[in-house]
């Protein structure tokens, strides 16, 4: 078999998204997302200006060569940009040598090691009431673990919180980014005061997660995490940001809460010394930014070495082809934690239909081969790309900050 052609697509289907289609000579395509989150284009035009064109006329089934070419043969190693591209690229050929042999991915990776993956979803809430209402409608559906994110007293625009009521969506589209104030001193003294509210009213045995999005110092993390202590959190993410990975020292000789780390990670580099010394709990890569199934395979096996678990990141913006991409590594890997589920909207869905299904607080992946994800080109291309920033964050007096 021979790749004879390889087309992006940059759409908007309920948001923006970018896709990779990968064709060949027996008529079988495999299908990647390249989406990196305000910075579309710029993954668009590395794939097409620059490894598209290596990969035309390869044999498809040389998954580990072609990630090697991608990521040595450039030169130019690592960086969000560049592991989108070369990860769109290694799911797709995943996807295809999956229809071509007629198995799921998780096949080619091992093989089924769970039935269904638990999964966490998002509660958010403009204060402990609302958050708490949210908490009951996600338990509802069947959830068995919610993250919470409220609105903080004293902080107008907050991470996680929507303003109109709608699901949260943090890139907003037209005009420059918008900007939001932080004070980390009012947020630290009050996370305490929601989570006991909400253990108070939904007991020991719903799993409680929270996203800190990278705001904290590591002392403050530490903090933070012993506060948080006897409300048992499945686990605190992101608390700092972790391009420091010998911080999380600090973090961990204070507290035992479960540390997540790692969205915004791309290669095993940024998280060796955070696995290979124990320092977090669970790894948050997603397949699609870091590079694909080819590394994020050797990524959970270094974590399993160290009793490190994965929780892929699934927000909205990893499109259902990188979230089933995260669903098949889960499915065979023996060190799977837990699996972010935002669910997209309906449109997305319609965009992108697929096998995996919900059921009772786990995501199933289903038995379709290849990814069991297509991509409807015609509905897709009556929603252009739309350009859209992500926030930017400052302190009260005007320092720039981490969003
Ligand atoms: O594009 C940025 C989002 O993916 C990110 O803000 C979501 O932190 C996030 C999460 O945990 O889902
Ligand atoms: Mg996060």
């Amino acid at each position: 078999m021979k790749i004879t052609d390889a087309k992006v697509f940059v759409n908007s289907p309920g948001r923006n998204f970018v896709t990779l289609k990968i064709y060949t000579d027996e008529g079988i395509y495999g299908l990647g997302d390249a989406t990196l989150n305000g910075r579309e284009l710029s993954v668009a035009a590395y794939l097409t200006e620059h490894l598209l064109p290596c990969i035309i006329g390869r044999d498809p089934f040389e998954i580990e060569d072609i990630w090697q070419y991608g990521y040595k043969g450039a030169y130019w190693r690592r960086g969000p940009v560049t592991m989108s591209a070369i990860g769109a690229i290694d799911v797709a050929l995943w996807d295809l040598k999956g229809k071509a042999l007629n198995t799921p991915v998780y096949n080619l990776l091992g093989g089924r090691s769970r039935n269904g993956l638990l999964v966490y979803t998002h509660a958010n809430g403009k204060d402990i009431a609302e958050t708490i209402e949210k908490v009951h409608a996600e338990k509802e559906k069947g959830y068995r673990a919610i993250r919470i994110q409220s609105g903080v007293p004293g902080l107008e625009k907050i991470y996680g919180i929507s303003k109109d009521g709608k699901a949260y969506e943090p890139a907003i589209r037209g005009g420059l980014p918008a900007e939001e104030t932080w004070d980390s001193s009012k947020y630290l003294n009050f996370l305490p005061k929601l989570a006991e509210k909400v253990r108070v009213e939904f007991g020991d045995d719903l799993h409680l997660l929270h996203d800190s999005h990278h705001r904290l110092t590591p002392i403050e993390a530490a903090r933070l995490g012993k506060s948080l202590e006897p409300y048992h959190f499945f686990w605190l993410e992101d608390t700092v940001p972790a391009e420091l990975q010998e911080g999380f020292r600090i973090i961990r000789q204070h507290t035992t809460t479960p540390l997540a780390v790692g969205e915004v990670f791309n290669t095993i580099y940024d998280c060796q010394q955070l696995i290979t010394e124990q320092l977090i709990d669970y790894i948050r890569m997603t397949v699609s930014h870091g590079g694909g199934l080819t590394p994020m395979k050797k990524i959970a096996a270094l974590a399993e070495l160290y009793h490190v678990k994965t929780g892929c990141h699934g927000a909205t913006d990893m499109s259902p082809i990188c979230l089933a991409a995260c669903l098949h590594l889960g499915t065979a890997i023996n060190n799977f934690g837990i699996q972010e589920h935002m669910r997209h909207n309906a449109l997305t869905d319609e965009v992108f239909p697929h096998a995996y299904y919900f059921e009772d607080g786990f995501l199933h992946v289903g038995d379709a081969p290849g990814l069991g994800v297509d991509f409807d080109e015609k509905k897709a291309e009556q929603y252009p790309y739309e350009k859209a920033y992500l926030p930017v964050n400052r302190l009260g007096d005007g320092t720039l900050f981490s969003w």
